[in-house]
């Protein structure tokens, strides 16, 4: 491995100032922490270039046999990770559609090759007119390359035939056609990975003469200094052009970057008529799915099945029926009793040892007892299934697709289609959907879907209660339930879209093909995720039930359900219906559940239902909404569902002259 690399890598740039656009790039390989460059040997570097979503990672897990995350969309890998391929240090890079300095992807990927002994560029056999452009400007420059035509299968499905001799003759360097989820071609593409060599000159070397006189620099880096690469111009030429008129100083605009990429372009256009053949009518299933998913006629309906089917399995199937089975059967039988009969064996009940037993044990949520079964009865099944639900439908292709149906409703409200995720995953538990929101493009996306999270999206276990009380009040009710839900979800989305200030992001995505999705990604991104959840929320978790038992031993939540006395006779509801609150703060089902020994008429229920619904999110989840956003946001959330909820609980009073 050479000195650049490892510096790229592993430690910083001697030289800070030439480098300080790959500041972050650096920073972003080295939190990968397995780079393992520092063993110190002059390795060969590989490094694998190539568009995104075409297959790199799933090639360089079975070269390497590492298990970097695979997903059927482009943007998956966002930092390099390094393996071992042979005796060569082999980096995964993300996708990027050619190595300028575009965005920091292109950056990290830029550094990446100007450093390797050489480049294994992998193309997607499906769509070789946009992945060959990246392939010409790699030999353009000069570097040592490869190229794997991967996806041979879909191409063929497809009706594309690829000449992979016909491509090497024109390309003048290895190709290797593969199928990198079979690992077909990977024996191969490792035996012509020896013979790499620097391809001959290219038609790029035309405009070199536009260089100025006595420049020193490599063949690479003259490419990117007639495309107009401003690193490389601050690195090259240096500084002095930025102030002098003309000679080097076109470099720094765009020097001639738009007649290059024209040219390149047009010769991409060649290769591609001479190396392939299309059938006709081939493809068509997945082509018709594709419309009739796309089309908001077909695939709303499409889409509201799977959203029903989801909810299905997320919850109701795993929400209710085993998440029941767990608590009552698993921890209220089983691990609770044995859990309390020990500690309260251990310590009595009185003196120093009376707090901590009561923090340990006790029944709100007791640190050994409830909130070990909250995160391990309540969350562990849902988190899983959900990380598993939501791996199939990222790698069938089907949730950007869902996104796109669901953008132009969405944007309404100041989102995009791509909060349509956070909002499947709140209606299974809002504490998961708030970790979800990472998912969404800007600051203000994330408070906006935080805070409708937060305000107007009932959990299931909470949904569960819920429909258990409105069975049986009758079918209106419930409908009206669901109405009102909606008409606040709505109007406040509408409202922060006009107060928070800036404008929403438009969805750019490009769309992935369907497939059918792997088991091992889908399983191996699961248990990834599953355990930076765990990892993340158990000491949140822990910490919150200390503070919040703490404040019960003393009488806290005992005082501030007095408090409440005015707020219950406003909403025109017994005075008990304050515990109920105070219950409400900690946990949404237990408040929904409170409700049934309160003896309340029908729409004294319906008023109550609607209130706890709306009122704020549970402990857990403001954690989390605290963690993931900021203080601010946070109180702005909480005091904002106690004003909604209060507001239309009262509202709902007088329509019904309580
Ligand atoms: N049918 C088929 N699917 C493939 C093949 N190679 C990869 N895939 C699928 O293509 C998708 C993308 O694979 P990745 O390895 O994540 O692609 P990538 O190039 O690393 O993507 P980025 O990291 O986003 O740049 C996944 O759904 C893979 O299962 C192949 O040869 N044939
Ligand atoms: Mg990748």
């Amino acid at each position: 491995m050479t000195h650049a690399l490892r510096d790229l890598l592993g430690d910083r740039s001697p030289d800070g100032e030439v480098d300080a656009d790959v500041g972050d790039s650096t920073a972003d390989v080295d939190s990968e922490g397995e780079t393992g460059a520092s063993d110190g040997s002059d390795d060969r570097v590989v490094a694998m270039v190539g568009c995104p979503n075409v297959g790199k990672s799933v090639l360089f897990n079975a070269l390497a046999g590492g298990s970097a995350e695979v997903s059927n969309y482009p943007g998956t890998t966002l930092e390099a990770a390094v393996g071992r391929l042979d005796d060569a240090t082999l980096i995964d890079t993300p996708g990027v559609y050619g190595v300028s300095s575009f965005d920091e992807e292109e950056r990290v990927t830029r550094e990446t090759v100007l450093e390797a002994d050489a480049v294994l560029n992998v193309v997607s056999a499906t769509s070789l007119d946009r992945d060959l452009f990246l392939t010409l400007q790699l030999l353009d420059m000069g570097v040592p390359t490869v190229v794997a035509v991967n996806m041979m299968d879909e191409a063929e499905t497809g009706g594309t035939t690829v000449d992979v001799d016909a491509l090497e003759r024109q390309l003048g360097v290895p190709v290797v056609p593969t199928v990198a989820t079979e690992e077909r071609g990977v024996d191969s593409l490792r035996d012509r990975l020896d013979e790499v060599d620097a391809p001959d000159e290219t038609p790029v070397a035309t405009w070199f003469d536009r260089l100025p006189d006595g420049l020193e620099a490599s063949r690479a880096e003259r490419v990117l200094l007639v495309e107009g690469d401003e690193p490389t111009v601050d690195r090259v030429v240096g500084p002095r052009d930025v102030t002098a008129d003309g000679g080097a100083r076109g470099l720094t605009g765009d020097a001639f970057r738009d007649e290059i990429y024209t040219h390149r372009r047009s010769r991409v256009a060649g290769v591609v008529e001479a190396v392939t053949d299309e059938r006709e009518g081939a493809g068509g299933l997945k082509e018709t799915l594709d419309d009739l998913l796309l089309n908001p006629v077909t695939g709303t309906p499409f889409a509201l099945v799977l959203l029903g089917l989801v909810y299905l399995v997320i919850g109701d199937l795993v929400a209710q029926r085993l998440v029941d089975f767990v608590e009552t059967t698993v921890f209220e039988g089983y691990y609770v009793p044995l859990v309390r009969g020990l500690v309260a064996g251990a310590l009595p009940d009185a003196g120093w040892a009376a707090p901590v037993r009561f923090l340990l044990i006790n029944g709100n949520l007791g640190l050994l007892t409830i909130t070990v079964q909250y995160l391990l009865g309540v969350l562990l099944p849902l988190v899983v299934a959900f990380y598993l639900v939501l791996g199939v439908l990222e790698d069938s292709g089907v949730l950007p697709r869902l996104a796109v149906l669901s953008d132009r409703g969405l944007s309404m409200l100041g989102l995009n289609g791509r909060a349509i995720i956070p909002m499947i995953v709140g209606v299974g538990c809002v504490t998961m959907a708030v970790v979800t929101t990472r998912t969404m493009g800007s600051r203000r996306e994330r408070l906006i879907a935080t805070a409708l999270l937060g305000l107007a999206v009932p959990c299931s276990a909470q949904l569960g209660v819920v429909m258990g009380l409105l069975a049986g009040l009758g079918l209106g009710w419930w409908l009206a339930y669901v109405a009102i839900l909606l008409l606040v979800f709505g109007v406040l989305g509408v409202v922060l879209d006009n107060v928070l200030p800036g404008e929403s992001q438009g969805l750019l995505t490009e769309l992935p093909p369907l497939r059918r999705p792997r088991v091992g990604d889908v399983v191996r991104k699961t248990a990834r995720r599953t355990r930076a959840f765990l990892a993340e929320a158990t000491p949140l978790f822990a910490g919150t039930a200390i503070v919040v038992s703490g404040l019960d031993y003393v009488g806290g939540l005992a005082v501030l359900e007095s408090w409440l006395r005015p707020v219950t006779a406003l909403l025109g509801l017994p005075a008990e219906f304050g515990r109920v609150l105070v219950i409400g703060v900690v946990r949404r089902d237990f408040a929904a559940a409170g409700l049934t020994d309160l003896g309340l008429s029908a729409p004294q229920t319906f008023v109550g239902l609607v209130v706890v619904t709306l009122f704020v999110p549970c402990i857990l989840s403001m954690v989390m909404i605290l963690k993931e956003r900021n203080l601010a946001s946070g109180a702005l959330i909480w005091l904002g569902s106690v004003v909604v909820a209060l507001s239309v609980g009262a509202v709902l009073a007088g329509v019904f002259g309580l």
